[in-house]
């Protein structure tokens, strides 16, 4: 006999309780946050979260190219947007280019890939490999370690300035544009997650995939971490 699957309200507690696993409790983004890191290793750590950026629209690309809901298309064709840009919206890539400069790295050197490390190419891959492959929905779930992220950005925001006067605040600009998109992204997500994922045995799939997802993230601090050493 199957267990009866938990209530919305107890199945987001466990979602949320993911938030342990979260890469900003990882070591390397530690010492980004409490104003430790040299130039190098932030130098590094923007030239690798480039290759984050630039694959999360051929991410969600994959998703809708899986999914058969037009009422989830339509909410999720906005994400390429936020990235790739529309009409006089920029984007965040080109927001993430200008954190580039601010940081001392070039446009080219940053869009050419050249610092690329072997464990963030790995783990950005094998995200955008399994929205590729997997339901449409487990693409969705994967998302959702954005449940997080606006204390990270808030944490940059914060701390940045006063720990690194050497970065034009400008450059900051992609971290404060991210707060409110991903409060607006966690909220469809996290609503079509908890109603999609509806069997016991469903939404233990949801809390692995989000435990994937954690694990992409964390890899790529530990791949930076092991390059560019962490200052404790
Ligand atoms: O800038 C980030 C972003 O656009 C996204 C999209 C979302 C997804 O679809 O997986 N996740 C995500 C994240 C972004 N920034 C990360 C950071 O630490 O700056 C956090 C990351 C996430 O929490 O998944």
């Amino acid at each position: 006999m199957s267990e009866a699957p938990w209530p919305h309200a107890e199945f987001e507690a466990r979602l949320r309780d993911g938030g342990r696993a979260y890469h900003i409790h990882h070591p390397f983004n530690v010492m980004l946050n409490s104003g430790k890191a040299s130039r190098e290793q932030i130098r590094g750590w923007v030239a690798n979260r480039y290759y984050y950026q630039v694959n999360i629209p051929l991410k969600d690309a994959a998703i809708l190219a899986n999914c058969e809901e037009r009422a989830v298309r339509r909410n999720w064709v906005q994400r390429i947007l936020d990235h790739d840009g529309s009409g006089a919206d920029a984007g965040g890539i080109e927001s993430w280019l200008r954190l580039a400069e601010a940081v001392g790295l070039g446009r080219a050197e940053v869009e050419s890939c050249a610092r690329l490390l072997p464990g963030v190419r790995f783990a950005v891959d094998a995200y955008v490999n399994f929205a590729r492959r997997a339901p449409w929905q487990e693409g969705v779930c994967a998302s959702l370690t954005e449940l997080f992220a606006p204390e990270i950005h808030r944490q940059r925001l914060a701390g940045w300035p006063e720990h690194y006067p050497w970065i034009d605040r400008a450059g900051l600009h992609y971290f404060q544009s991210r707060i409110p998109l991903a409060h607006r992204d966690v909220e469809f997500a996290l609503a079509l997650t908890l109603e999609r994922f509806a069997s016991r045995g469903a939404q233990e799939r949801a809390l692995s995939v989000l435990k994937f997802k954690l694990d992409i993230l964390w890899q790529m601090n530990d791949a930076m971490a092991l390059a560019y050493g962490v200052t404790a």
